[in-house]
């Protein structure tokens, strides 16, 4: 399986690691299919991976019930100076980071084999591609690794002997004596977890974690934090925003990104099947979204993984079809329950609930159990490739050219179903502001209401004022040729609780309104908060929908958005001098319209 390794720096820094963490052996990885059926092999002898009777070449894994999420608290944009991590980021300076990370990393894979893992962030060879080596001792990671990037031999000839890649570093932080017992999910307690970054030299290290982002470096350490400090030095986006085409009955076809906060359904949203006659959806990507401006002057997206790392509950026939499709074959499960017959079982994924489960911690579950049989965040690892409706295009080193940005949240009450932004800088203010209330899927109080702006508080890897000042500097190279900016809500809803809104594949008449409006063919009336359809100018075309909800829905009151400006003030003022001035004018044009 042993590749030869003929990059300078690679050898180097292989080296340098193996002689720090001291693992017993050394593996450089090649993608192969052989090489994922022997780990998985592996895994399943050690017991950490069962395969699924009902389902082809796909297996289900069990955490550690301590190692269930991305730890947000362990971790940090380690940068020369704290005000370049900015206020929303955890920082130590990096020397401090690494002294404490080089204690944890010594004889930290003593007993374990240290894989080398070579992969691309978008196709192979392909010019918007970021070539990322993560070092791991988690043959989890492999495998996961695997499907969620381009894992290949053809990576390190394409590195040739002094090609540059992103060193992301990861370890468990469980070393084995010898002859000690391994356990099924091995990883080190929350203090000694560090998630870190250092984007003033494209640097990860991980430590601890064999969960989800904190381990499987391609996706939020790579593609988002790194990235996004990347992309502002070079002029480019690197976006937390699905991307689709949706194609119109007379065969236009429109781009679209977009940017949700946890738990709004956007991976539902980048596989909808429209409800509208004559009108298509594709999926690009569900989760992330680099974006470069073209030779044509427009901005370009693609995705650069090649997975959905998808959170299973709540994820059904009902609500996501095309994601049920993908998962028949070839996919890892993490935290989900297992049925009796062999197959994965999630809360959500049907009406019926079997009547005995093992449970996300491997043990007996029935319906009169007080816990859920899945772990809430439970995921799985899918390729993209096996989506029914992935967009043809999906690969194209080109990208697709965004017609419109989309940003929302969850909000019960205030915020309409859609309204557009009255220019660039509008949506950007849009974009800043966003806010969602959290859900049971988020830790502290349900229903409080937190500020995420562009769904990326968790993933800028830089100083988020200065990541708004990139928002509109991108607009003003853009000019004209800026996709437009829109702000959805799928979740108000009536006083007596309700949701108003369907949601769902009836989100299509939504985007049918955007599509027109690009084309300067769709209505819309000003409000103060922004451009709104009047309701001839929404499609319900077959739905019934009461006028009295529907005026609910889309009503904007002016007192209950002169009440968001101290919160919005609030926001505001943990950027302190980095926060663009533009968004301060952008508040007080609010403030005027609203009276
Ligand atoms: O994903 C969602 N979307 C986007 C879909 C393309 N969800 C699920 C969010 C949890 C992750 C939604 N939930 C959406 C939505 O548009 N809307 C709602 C709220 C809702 C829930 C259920 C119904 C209607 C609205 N209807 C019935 O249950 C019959
Ligand atoms: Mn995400």
């Amino acid at each position: 399986m042993n590749t030869e390794v003929r990059n300078t720096k690679l050898s180097a820094w292989i080296t340098e690691v193996a002689a720090l963490c001291q693992p017993d052996a050394i593996c450089i990885c090649d993608g192969s299919k052989k090489e994922y059926d022997a780990m998985m092999q592996k895994l399943i002898d050690s017991g950490s991976a069962t395969p699924l009777k009902k389902r082809p070449n796909s297996y289900l894994f069990r955490s550690d019930p301590s190692d269930v999420a991305r730890v947000e608290d362990r971790t940090y944009i380690s940068t020369k100076s704290q005000d370049e991590a900015g206020p929303t980021n955890n920082w130590i300076a990096p020397a401090d980071l690494k002294k404490t990370m080089k204690n944890l990393y010594t004889g930290c894979m003593k007993g374990r084999t240290m894989y080398v893992i070579p992969f691309s962030m978008g196709p192979i060879g392909s010019p918007i591609s970021k070539i990322g080596i993560e070092i791991s001792d988690s043959p989890y990671v492999v495998v996961n690794m695997h499907i969620m990037t381009r894992v290949s031999s053809k990576v390190l000839d394409l590195l040739g002997t002094d090609g540059d890649f992103i060193p992301c570093l990861h370890s468990i932080g469980a070393p084995l004596a010898p002859g000690q017992k391994d356990v099924q999910w091995p990883c080190a307690p929350i203090e000694q977890k560090y998630i870190s970054h250092f984007p003033e030299e494209n640097l990860i290290w991980s430590y601890g974690s064999g969960y989800g982002g904190n381990a499987l470096l391609g996706k939020k350490c790579l593609a988002l934090r790194i990235a996004s400090a990347m992309a502002r030095r070079e002029g480019w986006m690197a976006e937390h925003m699905l991307i689709l085409r949706l194609t119109s009955p007379e065969g236009k076809k429109y781009h679209i990104a977009a940017a949700f906060p946890s738990a709004c359904g956007k991976t539902n949203l980048a596989m909808m099947q429209p409800s509208l006659k004559g009108w298509k959806c594709e999926c690009i990507g569900d989760d992330i979204a680099w974006m470069k401006i073209g030779p044509d002057g427009r901005l370009h997206a693609s995705n650069p993984e090649s997975c959905f790392f998808g959170v299973a509950p709540g994820t059904s026939y009902d609500t996501n079809p095309m994601a049920m499709d993908t998962l028949k074959e070839n996919i890892i499960f993490t935290n989900c329950a297992l049925t009796d017959e062999g197959d994965v079982w999630w809360e959500g994924i049907s009406d019926d609930v079997p009547s005995h489960l093992i449970d996300w911690k491997g043990k007996d579950w029935t319906p009169a159990s007080k816990s859920d049989a899945a772990h809430a965040n439970a995921r799985f690892t899918a390729p993209a490739s096996q989506c029914p409706v992935i967009c043809k295009d999906w690969e194209d080193p080109a990208g697709v050219p965004i017609d419109i940005f989309i940003f929302g949240g969850r909000r019960s009450s205030v915020v309409p179903l859609v309204f557009e932004a009255f220019s660039w800088e509008h949506g950007v203010f849009l974009g800043a502001t966003a806010a969602s209330e959290t859900t049971s899927a988020n830790i502290g109080a349900v229903g409080n209401l937190r500020r995420d702006p562009f769904a990326m508080k968790p993933f800028c890897g830089y100083n988020m004022g200065d990541y708004f000042q990139h928002w509109f500097s991108m607009g003003e190279k853009l000019g004209s040729k800026a996709p437009r900016i829109f702000y959805v809500n799928w979740f108000r809803k009536s006083p007596d609780g309700k949701f108003l809104w369907p949601g769902f594949s009836e989100n299509s008449r939504v985007l049918k309104w955007m599509c027109e409006r690009v084309d300067g063919k769709a209505g819309a009336e000003e409000s103060p908060i922004g451009l709104m359809p009047k309701h001839a100018d929404l499609d319900l075309s077959g739905l019934s929908l009461a006028p009295e909800n529907l005026t609910e829905l889309m009503s904007v009151k002016t007192e209950e958005w002169k009440a968001e400006i101290p919160d919005i003030e609030a926001h505001y003022a943990t950027f302190g001098k980095r926060l663009p001035l533009k968004l301060k004018d952008q508040l007080a044009g609010l403030a005027l319209r609203l009276g």
